[in-house]
């Protein structure tokens, strides 16, 4: 490989790249507090949900305790739970947002 053979090199592979990306779960959570229409607001905004799925979602989180918001690539699903979080803020309410690895 350097012409003089005294090539030391480590052999690379250069395997065909496909691999798809590692997904995570965003999830809601539920509080006493935050109203469900706000709940309902914040799906329609972020993950851009009808009011019906929206409101299917957030009573979910109401009875359950957690919903599914959607399945995401990390930066992705970092930056729905932070847009979540800043907008429940910015409105007083304790609105609780994670993700976890699909
Ligand atoms: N439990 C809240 C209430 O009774 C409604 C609610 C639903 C809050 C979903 C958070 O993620 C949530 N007002």
């Amino acid at each position: 490989r350097n012409g003089s053979g005294t090539d030391t090199g480590v052999a690379t592979k250069t395997k065909p790249k496909t691999k798809k990306p590692a997904l995570y779960r965003v999830l809601m959570l539920n509080d006493d507090y935050t109203p469900m229409e706000f709940v309902v607001e914040t799906l329609r905004r972020f993950f851009r949900m009808s009011t019906e799925d929206a409101t299917r979602v957030m009573l979910q989180v109401h009875h359950k305790g957690v919903g599914l918001c959607g399945v995401f690539t990390y930066e992705v699903a970092e930056t729905k739970v932070n847009q979540v979080l800043d907008f429940a803020r910015q409105n007083q309410h304790p609105l609780q947002c994670t993700l976890e690895k699909a």
